[in-house]
């Protein structure tokens, strides 16, 4: 793990990551705000937890397929997640960021918070100490929570999926993703200035239109880039 104050390197790039229940529609923001960036021609990069970098792939193989449950329950998965999670903000968060890169990742450490930690009743102490060794000070800028009724996100998780097979998450049941809904809600309330809560029932632009509005809230553009999207 190599420690990198955000404050150490003003050039560096933003950390936005997105979180919400199956469904909500992290994956079609994600690509909405990168245009806007590029348009505002802000480089950035679009990643995803479990996952992002080669090793972390494979290991989200292995924890969407469900093995993980089986070897050892939440336990062994949240694990699973650190160990997904250490290779890819070494080999490509933190690199990213530090050349100037803004990074769009759909899930990080909230998701574990939420998923192992408020369903899996893994002991907050236990992520605390596993969170200081893979992200150390890497806290997002900004963390869009994607806010939908438990029924329309699994309607549309369903819709997308088509004949495939739920993966081990998207076959919990209804009051599983009843509490997951709550334990977003309370991060984001915990953490008012680094969550925002976007209401993600509304049509796809109207969300991009209010993540746009959030990001230029909670973290200024510089002058010249104002000028140029005004
Ligand atoms: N996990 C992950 C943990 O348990 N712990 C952890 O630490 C981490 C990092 C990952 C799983 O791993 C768990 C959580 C997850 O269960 P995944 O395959 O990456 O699984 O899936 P999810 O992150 O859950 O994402 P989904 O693919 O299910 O949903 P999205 O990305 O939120 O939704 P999206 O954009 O694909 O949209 C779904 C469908 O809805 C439509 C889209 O077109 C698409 O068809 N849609 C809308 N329809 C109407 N109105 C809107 N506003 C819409 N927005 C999207």
């Amino acid at each position: 793990m190599v420690e990198q104050s955000a404050a150490a390197n003003v050039n560096r790039g933003r950390f936005i990551t997105f979180e919400g229940g199956e469904g909500a529609g992290k994956s079609t923001q994600i690509k909405l705000l990168a245009q806007r960036l590029e348009a505002a021609r802000l480089p950035a990069i679009v990643t995803r937890e479990p996952g992002g970098s080669p090793g972390a792939e494979i290991i989200r193989h292995v924890l969407l397929s469900g093995i993980g449950r089986l070897i050892g329950g939440a336990a062994a998965e949240t694990l699973l997640f650190a160990a997904a999670r250490d290779d890819h903000v070494e080999s490509l968060i933190r690199p990213a960021l530090a050349r100037g890169s803004w990074v769009l990742c759909d899930r990080f450490s909230d998701s574990t918070r939420a998923y192992q930690g408020s369903l899996g009743a893994v002991d907050p102490g236990v992520l605390n100490a596993i969170e200081r060794v893979t992200i150390g000070d890497l806290k997002p800028d900004l963390t869009i929570i994607l806010d939908v009724p438990v029924e329309i996100g699994i309607t549309r998780a369903a819709a997308r999926r088509g004949a495939a097979a739920p993966d081990r998450f998207e076959a919990e049941g209804i009051e599983f993703h009843r509490k997951l809904r709550e334990a977003y809600r309370r991060i984001a309330a915990a953490e008012p200035g680094r969550c925002v809560m976007i209401d993600a029932v509304q049509p796809p632009r109207k969300v991009a239109d209010d993540i746009w509005a959030a990001v230029r809230d909670r973290l200024p553009l510089s002058k010249v880039t104002e000028a140029e999207l005004t």
